[in-house]
């Protein structure tokens, strides 16, 4: 199965309502989940990937582990995210021979043909879109997305202050997929906010 469609990133901090909004966009067609967090410690990362991991199999998804290579191992994740602040990608693959792994490239088509050269199954480009989830990201020309695809081979989503609206624009570059936090985390109610993504994105209404 070719990686594709929305990629949930969870939040920071986690809310009250973290699983229940987990739960509604898995059912609502959120592909893959990446559980992202920078704050906690690693027991308390354990804690919450072993519960985000049995949700995300129940629904028969892909879960995947930001920047933790070991949290990666030890919940026997679908794959692990890395950038250039990260574990090395081919250390990352000694590590995962057999799990996914996708490489942010922001706004670089040389980061993204490098690593996908170095064995990536997946790359995120962005953000494009302003957003508040992530402090230090800069923000990217979009052209760098027009002929991405005579490059890049393995799947490419963006990332970055996606909403429906902009998910729309970038629908005409043909991307596999598009990732969020806080559209999906900051709406009232998730269902409808993955729905209406979707929508946007593939131009289409999705049906369950
Ligand atoms: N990497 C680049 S932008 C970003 C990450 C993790 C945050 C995306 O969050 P949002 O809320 O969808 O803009
Ligand atoms: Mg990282």
């Amino acid at each position: 199965m070719t990686l594709g469609g929305i990629y949930l990133v969870t939040p920071e901090p986690i809310a009250s309502n973290f699983f229940e909004v987990t739960e509604k966009a898995l059912v609502s067609g959120v592909s893959i989940l990446q559980f992202r967090n920078k704050s906690a410690g690693f027991h308390y990362k354990l804690e919450l990937a072993q519960k985000l991991s049995s949700l995300v199999y129940r629904y028969n998804k892909k879960f995947i582990i930001d920047d933790d290579v070991d949290l990666a191992i030890a919940v026997n994740a679908d794959g692990l995210h890395i950038g250039k602040d990260d574990i090395p990608l081919s250390e990352a693959r000694k590590k995962l021979p057999d799990k996914i792994i996708g490489y942010s490239t922001y706004g670089s088509r040389e980061i993204a043909v490098q690593a996908q050269s170095l064995g990536a199954d997946y790359v995120s480009f962005g953000p494009f879109f302003a957003t508040n989830s992530k402090k230090d990201a800069g923000l990217y020309d979009i052209k760098v997305l027009e002929e991405i695809r005579k490059y890049i081979h393995v799947p490419i989503f963006a990332i970055g202050g996606i909403n429906p609206e902009n998910a729309r624009v970038l629908r005409s570059f043909n991307l596999d997929g598009i990732c969020v936090i806080s559209w999906v985390y900051s709406s009232i109610d998730a269902t409808r906010a993955v729905r209406e993504l979707m929508r946007a994105f593939y131009g289409v209404d999705y049906i369950n």
